[in-house]
């Protein structure tokens, strides 16, 4: 039996190996992943914890919360204030920034946490997942602002997220490739179950809400037609269709497989660029597909070289297999030409 390497083992071997994980770094994950088998209890509950159905309250964004997001939040934010590793938090259940209270020492970096994403599909048992990104403070000596996360994608220097599903897995790069940690619930530690997680160029397989067709943009539209035209179409091949309305389930199949996952902008609320949060939905996640060799665009650049303007920052989100992300914003951009 192959020996069973534990995330802290990885992460030391990635720090000796690659420099890439400085003590601070490695205890702001380590910390992260307790807290997300912290959630997965809480998830694993269900019906027998007082935690599913509606909080009664609207978090930042407008949307109902789920009793579990702010659980999930209080977690995430009781787990990492302490540690001196983190000078302030942001989440998409919050408002504003949270600054760690002068209470506990102040470290460089700056997390970034959807701490329960998909949470529609809470009470109806199907996977959901926690999505962190981590930044550093630019050493400007001062405190900490918004402005300090404002920074593109292609600074982070970790991201991840944590499936709830049929395995609770974590899916971690922290710039020299994707691996994956499934818990072992006998021993309560996370273990490398998958290295070097690599994407295929090409697939036969689409995750789009299908229901939101007549509001895309045209070259949206040319795309699909194209993949729902089969073999005797001008793409020669058939493609299948998932959509499990959770971002995390839908990538996790996407690095597990392959496929491509849109989620572009449509005209229903044509001010908005797209429906998923840029700074801790889609920047994290285009870390990972791109380290595991895919591409992620919001169908005109690549989402990692824009710079945010806003916090909570809406975008336009096309990702997973290279050649299929390439083809889709081909098509964006020949439609501006
Ligand atoms: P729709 C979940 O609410 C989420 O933010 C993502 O996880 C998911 O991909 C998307 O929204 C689903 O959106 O409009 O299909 O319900």
């Amino acid at each position: 039996m192959t020996s069973r390497i534990s995330l802290t083992r990885y992460l030391v071997e990635q720090q000796r190996h690659h420099g890439l994980i400085p003590s601070q770094l490695r205890l702001l994950i380590e910390v992260v992943a307790r807290a997300c088998k912290r959630i997965s209890i809480s998830v694993n509950k269900g019906a027998l914890g007082d935690i599913l159905g509606t909080a009664q309250t609207e978090n930042v964004q407008g949307e109902v919360q789920k009793k579990l997001d702010i659980i999930a939040n209080e977690v995430l934010i009781e787990a990492n204030e302490w540690g001196g590793h983190l000078a302030a938090m942001a989440s998409e259940e919050m408002e504003g920034i949270y600054v760690v209270p002068n209470r506990f020492p102040q470290g460089e970096y700056l997390l970034m946490f959807d701490p329960l994403d998909g949470s529609s599909n809470i009470d109806v048992n199907v996977s959901i997942g926690t999505i962190f990104s981590v930044l550093k403070k630019a050493d400007n000596g001062e405190g900490v602002s918004e402005t300090d996360f404002l920074q593109p994608g292609t600074q982070q220097v970790a991201a991840g997220y944590c499936v709830y599903g049929p395995q609770t897995t974590l899916v971690l790069t922290v710039g020299h490739g994707v691996a994956m940690f499934t818990l072992d619930r006998e021993q309560g530690s996370w273990v490398l179950t998958q290295d070097e997680v690599t994407i295929p160029a090409d697939t036969k397989e689409f995750a789009i809400n299908m229901s939101n067709t007549r509001h895309w943009a045209p070259p949206v539209k040319h795309y699909i037609d194209e993949c729902l035209a089969g073999k005797e179409g001008p793409r020669g091949k058939d493609f299948n269709m998932r959509w499990v309305a959770s971002m995390v389930a839908d990538v996790h199949r996407i690095l597990t497989r392959g496929g491509i996952f849109m989620y572009p902008w449509d005209k229903r609320e044509p001010e908005k660029p797209g429906k998923l949060r840029l700074m801790y939905e889609a920047n994290p996640m285009s870390f990972l597909i791109e380290q595991a060799g895919g591409a992620s665009t919001n169908g005109k650049q690549r989402i990692m070289d824009i710079v945010p303007k806003k916090l909570h920052e809406r975008v336009s989100v096309v990702l997973g297999s290279k050649n299929e992300v390439e083809r889709v914003t081909s098509y964006h951009l020949e439609e501006n030409n």
